[in-house]
This record gives C-alpha cells, sequence and structure tokens, in this order.
C-alpha cells in the first residue's frame, strides 16, 4: 500500500511560474476569449507540430465532435465502434443521427473494416471511427470502403495526439479528425479539442459552427453553437506544446519497464503496438485473462484498495448503456469481440509523473507479491 494515491493519469503542469508571463499577456490584452491571439497563436503552432494543414480549436472534444458532424452535414446513420468513451457515439445521438455498431479488431481494439460493408444501409451517412488508445486505425480500408459507398469518414482521434503511422500524421486520415485536449489527455490545455481538416473552406466553416454560425456581425450562415476556446486554455496549450516531446519519452520509458516487468505473468496479455507507427504512449491496456489467478474486476478492485487507480477503459461498451441497448446492433452477438476485450481491459497508471518505484509497485501489486 502506498501512501500516495496512485491514478491512471494525471497531467503534466509546467512549473507555474512559466504560466505567468501568458496570463500577463491576457491580462494587459483584455482579450479573454473569441479568437484571441493566444488561440491564432496556439492554432499556428499546432498546425506546425501535427503536421496538419488546418486546425479549429474548440472548448472539448465532445462539441468538436458535434462541430465536425454538423459540417459534413451527416444525417441518417453512422457506423461507428462501441468500444470507446460515450462521447464517440453521444455526439451522434446530440445530432439525431442513429449510431450503428460494428465490432472490432481483437488486435488493435478498432473497428475491423471487413465488417463494416455488411453494416452499410440506404441511410448510411458516415463512418465513425476511433483510434482506440492511440492505436491508429486501418485508414486504407476505410478510406476504400468510404469511396466505394460515397460515405464521410470522422476519425474520433481523441487520443491520438501526436501519433503517426508510415511517416505521416494519421489526423489527416478521412475527412475530420477530433482531437481532445482534456485533463486526462497526453496533451492538455485543462479542457479543450480540436477538429483537423485538410482544406481552408472547411476550417473557415468550424470557425462559424463554433462561433454560433457567426460569418461576421450580421450574417448567420449556420446553427452555430458555442464551442470556442478560451485565450487561457489556449495559453496552456502553448506552454505544454513545449513539454510534449518530454512528457511522451517519459510515458515511452513506463511504457518499456510495463512490458518488460509483466511480460511472463501468467493471464497478463499486453496488446502489441503496430510497426511503423510513432505513438504517443497515451494508455498501457493489458488484457486480464482467464488464466490469470484472479477475475479483472477482483484485481481492479484489489489494486484500488492499495491505493492504485486502474481503469476499465472501455467497460461496459456503449452498447451497453440503456440508451442504446436498444439497437439492433447493441446485441452482443454482434459484437463478440468488443464484449470479450471490455470483459478483460485495465489500463494501468502511465503518466510523466509517475516514477520508476512506483510503476515497479504496480507490477508487485499485479504478481501479487
Ligand atoms: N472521444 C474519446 C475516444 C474520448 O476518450 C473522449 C474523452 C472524448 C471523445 C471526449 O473528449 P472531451 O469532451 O472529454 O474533451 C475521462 C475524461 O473525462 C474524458 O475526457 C476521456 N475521454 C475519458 C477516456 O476519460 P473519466 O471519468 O475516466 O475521468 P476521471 O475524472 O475519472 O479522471 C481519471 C483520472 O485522471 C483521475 O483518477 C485522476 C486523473 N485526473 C483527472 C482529472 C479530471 C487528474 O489528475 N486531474 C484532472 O483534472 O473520464
Amino acid at each position: 500500500m502506498t501512501d500516495k494515491p496512485i491514478f491512471v493519469t494525471q497531467p503534466f503542469l509546467p512549473p507555474l511560474d512559466e504560466f505567468t508571463p501568458y496570463l500577463e499577456e491576457i491580462w494587459d490584452s483584455k482579450i479573454l476569449t473569441n479568437g484571441g491571439h493566444m488561440h491564432q497563436r496556439f492554432e499556428r503552432a499546432l498546425c506546425d507540430y501535427l503536421k496538419v494543414e488546418h486546425i479549429s480549436l474548440f472548448n472539448n472534444g465532445t462539441i468538436a465532435l458535434l462541430a465536425a458532424l454538423q459540417e459534413l452535414r451527416v444525417t441518417g446513420e453512422v457506423i461507428t465502434t462501441p468500444y470507446s468513451f460515450v462521447a464517440t457515439s453521444h455526439s451522434l445521438l446530440w445530432k439525431g443521427v442513429k449510431p450503428v455498431f460494428v465490432d472490432i479488431d481483437p488486435c488493435t481494439f478498432n473497428l475491423d473494416p471487413a465488417r463494416v460493408e455488411a453494416a452499410i444501409t440506404p441511410q448510411t451517412t458516415a463512418i465513425m471511427p476511433v483510434h482506440c488508445y492511440g492505436n491508429p486505425c486501418d485508414i486504407e480500408a476505410i478510406q476504400f470502403i468510404a469511396d466505394t459507398y460515397n460515405l464521410k469518414i470522422i476519425y474520433d482521434a481523441a487520443h491520438a495526439f501526436g501519433v503517426e503511422s508510415g511517416g505521416e500524421s494519421i489526423l489527416n486520415a478521412g475527412d475530420l479528425s477530433v482531437l481532445s485536449f482534456h485533463a486526462t489527455k497526453v496533451f492538455t490545455t485543462f479542457e479543450g479539442g480540436a477538429v483537423v481538416c485538410a482544406d481552408a473552406k472547411s476550417k473557415k466553416r468550424l470557425d462559424y459552427i463554433k462561433n454560433f454560425g457567426f460569418e461576421n456581425d450580421v450574417s448567420v450562415v449556420s446553427p452555430g453553437i458555442n464551442g470556442k476556446m478560451s485565450e487561457i486554455n489556449a495559453a496552456m496549450g502553448l506552454l505544454q506544446l513545449k513539454y510534449i516531446d518530454q512528457i511522451i519519452a517519459r510515458r515511452k520509458e513506463i511504457d518499456l519497464i510495463y512490458r518488460e516487468q509483466l511480460s511472463g505473468i501468467k493471464g497478463v496479455n499486453i496488446p502489441r503496438g503496430q510497426l511503423g507507427v510513432v505513438d504517443n504512449y497515451s494508455y498501457f491496456p493489458i488484457l486480464v485473462e482467464g488464466d490469470f489467478r484472479m477475475t479483472r474486476d477482483a484485481l481492479h478492485e484489489m489494486l484500488v484498495e492499495n491505493n492504485i487507480y486502474t481503469r476499465r477503459y472501455f467497460y461496459p461498451l456503449i452498447s451497453e448503456f440503456s440508451m442504446y441497448r436498444g439497437l439492433p446492433s447493441s446485441a452482443s452477438s454482434n459484437l463478440p469481440n468488443a464484449t470479450d476485450i471490455s470483459r478483460k481491459i485495465l489500463c494501468l497508471p502511465i503518466y510523466p509523473a509517475l516514477s520508476n518505484d512506483e510503476v515497479l509497485h504496480v507490477v508487485d501489486m499485479i504478481r501479487g507479491c
């Protein structure tokens, strides 16, 4: 038992005095929101860091998902994964769109492209996959299906800050990609989010959508929302960007320790990364198999009792919540892999402030020493 709680994640906070100059600038300008200097600087800096053409910043990832659906005028049915945070499907319900759940690949935990075609109906207008834990989806296969059936693709890339595959940012895939900068994410602005898009027109429309649909002070061109990121959040983003490489490097070290130390423990299965992927080490998921010395839930409880707060991301499945349960695609017989993985998954603590001793302590507790 440690006195200090060990959480599944914790934000990296730069030294407080480094935030002061940003605050002074905001105080001097008296511009607190609505696209001030911090906001503009942060957008440009993010485009450079993430190697993408255009970004529209938002106040959180969920509103950014809603705005992305609005921008692409998504209606009818959307094919998505049940193995995600509820915000993915909730965004569809908020837009009056019916989620159609398709099972995941048991290795990547992402939407299985081989099962997508069978779920397409005349009402299908888009696919909304999730790069789960930052692990890239099968982008090429999903694009092929979308092109064949004339569907839009909105990637929920909430976990995928900075992830690259084959030398390119995965945020450039599909029509739009949505990021979250929540406090629990690898890169945080307290609360925050963004939509990544390839063309300037789309970026402009997203900027209107997040500002109530205002094109100028007398013209409203769409039923927009208040999705604007404040200057404080943008300032936090600018400061975080200075540390993001360090943050990811430390996460990588922790990932390596877990991989070395946990391998060989009977019943603990560690999903493998994909070749050619620049990871962000946003989560450390393990599968607690039937031959482990206790059930997944018993392990979770035992760790909590010992001040180690692991999380079962993503259990239950989205399709198991009451507002989704009645959908035909929610039947567990339609989602065998997602159901199986959600019963075995446990996300272990991973964040820069976690010491090597703490990581080893978590491993010892799992090993049963
Ligand atoms: N799509 C996907 C795939 C997502 O995963 C998410 C969000 C979204 C969309 C929506 O994006 P946002 O609208 O949130 O930008 C958390 C987060 O609230 C949520 O943002 C995140 N996904 C989800 C996976 O996890 P909880 O309920 O697990 O968070 P909570 O409060 O229990 O925090 C977990 C641990 O983190 C705590 O035990 C301690 C630590 N923590 C947390 C906060 C909030 C801190 O150290 N500091 C903090 O400020 O949902």
